[in-house]
């Protein structure tokens, strides 16, 4: 079989959608009914439907919703992300490269999660509000790298490798309305990137000119939202959209590291 980053949809598209195993989903939803059981201070139900997780979130203001879901506070734990990065490093021949990890989360978010370890794998979830200003704007990963590197922000990486791959993974709420959308083949073209700063430090962007002008072209590419995720490109464009539905949308997240 042809490895995934030799395949003629990855190298045309830049993304694909590849089963996730049902066992850590279960693990990772777990966990975050047990942070918005804890930052919310609300005993939700075991297993509790996402409209009851939305209910308790909506009971935070915006300024504690903020403090209470920061990306530290929402890197799955020590164990669990280690368990994400053993099935990764399973996956290096059928990505195409003789070694497959994730990188480990950085300096400044150890210092504000001292409950993770610096050798904790960087895999985090994220949680957007229905009708709130929880995303961010149209960027490529690899800007994250480029402008964080050598910063506290920089994330150490437990071997050299040669490619970086995105993995968005749908939890909860997920649906085709407020999911992960990207620009199919924008990985090979010509962007006109730009980097802004925000109360939350500099963050990529696009020239907005550029964006407008493919608007059209932004998609949600999961067919199906049950243990699958997109795999795509640390350069492929993407976005996660306003959350139009009713409510919560959690999501996970991590980068592959490909060693050739
Ligand atoms: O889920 C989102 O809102 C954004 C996702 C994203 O930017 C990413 O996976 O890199």
């Amino acid at each position: 079989m042809t490895p995934v980053r030799d395949s003629d949809t990855m190298q045309r598209d830049g993304f694909m959608t590849i089963p996730f195993p049902a066992e850590l989903c279960e693990r990772m939803t777990q966990h975050i009914h047990g942070h918005i059981r804890q930052a919310t201070d609300i005993p939700i139900t075991e297993n509790a439907p996402v409209e009851e997780l939305t209910r308790a979130v909506a009971r935070l203001s915006d300024d504690g919703f903020v403090e209470q879901f920061r990306k530290p506070l929402r890197m799955f734990p020590h164990e669990l992300g280690g368990a994400v990065a053993e099935w990764i490093g399973s996956l290096a021949g059928f990505l195409g490269g003789s070694r497959s990890g994730i990188n480990y989360i950085s300096p400044a978010e150890h210092d504000a999660n001292p409950t993770l370890q610096a050798t904790s794998h960087d895999v985090f979830w994220r949680c957007v509000r229905p009708g709130k200003p929880d995303v961010g704007q149209a960027h490529a990963d690899f800007q994250f790298w480029e402008i964080n590197r050598g910063t506290p922000l920089d994330p150490p990486s437990p071997f050299p490798y040669d490619e970086r791959w995105k993995i968005w993974l749908p939890l909860l709420g997920c649906d085709a309305t407020n999911s992960l959308e990207v620009l199919k083949g924008s990985h090979r073209e010509d962007i006109p990137l730009e980097s802004i700063q925000t109360k939350y430090g500099t963050k990529p962007a696009i020239r907005m000119d550029w964006l407008a002008a493919n608007e059209h072209r932004f998609f949600c590419p999961l067919p199906q939202f049950h243990h699958h995720c997109v795999l795509f490109h640390d350069k492929l464009v993407h976005r996660g959209p306003a959350n139009a539905t009713s409510h919560l949308r959690i999501s996970g997240e991590l980068t592959i590291l490909l060693k050739l």
